[in-house]
């Protein structure tokens, strides 16, 4: 087979542009395959700063490659899966003080927040009848699955604005709820900033509106509860307060799980039903999902990272990330280069007179960060498969290449 050198300078493989009549042996595959992941990035070599995803716990790994087969799709032949998505759920809802857990598992953030959206549709049609765009009012720094979503489900996106941190603003969100709103979305933890939106200030306001609060924890559900019982001030995050009806959490960012897997969790059993389709044979369970044959792997997977590392687990998985992030932003420092926000979670972000030509040539040392291209910042994801020496080296590089534009 031959391999090509793509612009970034890592193997490519030629294109395949035919189904073979016949098959290639088992080495001649395999070879293939290292070269087509000869271009990937591996987590620990210390270049990976954009990702909210990281490898999973070795223990999860091991549960996911054992259960490969598992169809959570079909539940008579595999009940386990079924039992390790309730345990999931209760677990979750345990963390977000929502005892009698009532949930689906999901494929991950985008699956989760567009069945949140579509039990809030439901609900409104119900009311208000089957004409008409219902109005979802989210934070300008929501994540990009509301997009799709809204396109998805006809629903009308009003959009308030960010205040101080990149949180959403409390008093714009207030101010764009109308009396037929259908839902408003608050966001703990963008993927952008990390920043948490502050729900207390939202919801409990909005349920005197009679307007459900849906709170998109994709990315700081398994940071925020554990960073609190750190000690760090930052907006409370889960049912407790009234207002909030569901809630997405993904075990696949932070919680040490494989992909996929994501949940959503719902106050009120209701709205899950709703969401509900019988299968066609008799004896199958029903689907709340969207996706119907899919893998029971990721639900075992998170039960494993969940049951192995517990509130212990993750609240000193919480402590290093912290630090990790805190060692960071003084190496910035040292360097003159400061954060754009005082980051609530673990995205560091700062400004660049000339952030594509930055990111270019860090992506030319194999370094990779992003650009929050609506917010024009540089943004470097901490993680747990970063060690503080790698951090050390990105601000380093970051600063002499800054230098030399500078000279
Ligand atoms: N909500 C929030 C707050 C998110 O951060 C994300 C994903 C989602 C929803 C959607 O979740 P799924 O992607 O699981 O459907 N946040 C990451 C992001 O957009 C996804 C990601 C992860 C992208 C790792 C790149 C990467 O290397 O940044």
């Amino acid at each position: 087979m031959t391999t090509l050198l793509s612009s970034s300078g890592s193997p490519a493989v030629e294109p395949i542009a035919r189904l073979a009549e016949h098959g290639l042996p088992a080495e001649a595959v395999r070879a293939e395959i290292a070269a087509l992941r000869a271009g990937d990035h591996d987590y620990r070599d210390g270049t990976v700063f954009n990702s909210i995803c990281s490898s999973p716990v070795p223990l999860a790994a091991e549960v996911f490659t054992a259960a490969l087969e598992v169809n959570r799709g079909d539940d008579r032949l595999f009940p386990s899966a079924r039992q390790a998505e309730a345990a999931v759920g209760r677990m979750l809802g345990d963390l977000f003080d929502l005892p009698d857990a009532c949930g689906v598992a999901t494929s991950g953030g985008t699956e989760a927040n567009l069945l949140a959206v579509q039990a809030a549709v439901l609900r409104w049609r119900r009311r208000h009848g089957d004409r008409g765009r219902p109005p979802v009012v989210l934070g300008a720094g929501a994540h990009f699955s509301f997009e799709k979503i809204c396109r998805l489900l006809a629903v009308e996106p009003v959009v308030a604005r960010l205040g101080p941190g990149y949180r959403v603003d409390p008093a714009d969100v207030l101010r764009k709820i109308r009396p037929d709103t259908a839902l408003v979305v608050l966001t703990a933890g963008t993927s952008e900033t990390g920043a948490g939106d502050e729900i207390e200030a939202v919801a409990a306001r909005a349920a005197e509106l009679g307007v459900p609060v849906h709170v998109d924890a994709a990315t700081g559900g398994f940071l925020i509860p554990f960073a609190r019982r750190l000690g760090h001030d930052l907006p409370y995050c889960g049912f407790a307060v009234p207002g909030v009806i569901s809630l997405t959490v993904d075990p696949h960012k932070y919680g040490g799980a494989p992909i996929p897997a994501g949940y959503l969790l719902f106050r009120h059993a209701e709205d899950r039903d709703a969401l509900r389709t019988a299968s066609h044979y008799r004896g199958t369970a029903d689907h709340f999902g969207l996706l119907g044959t899919r893998p029971g792997a990721g639900m075992l997977a998170a039960y494993a990272a969940l049951r192995h590392l517990g509130r212990a687990g993750y609240t000193a998985q919480a402590a290093e990330l912290f630090a990790l992030r805190d060692e960071f932003l003084a190496r910035l420092a040292d360097a003159g280069i400061a954060p754009a926000y005082r980051p609530d979670l673990t995205v560091v972000g700062f400004r660049d007179p000339d952030p594509e030509g930055l990111l270019a040539a860090l992506a030319e040392r194999g370094l990779i960060v992003s650009l929050a291209r609506r917010l024009g910042l540089i943004r470097v994801v901490v993680h747990r498969h970063q060690r503080a020496g790698q951090l050390a080296r990105l601000a380093d590089t970051v600063a002499a290449l800054r230098g030399r534009r500078k000279g």
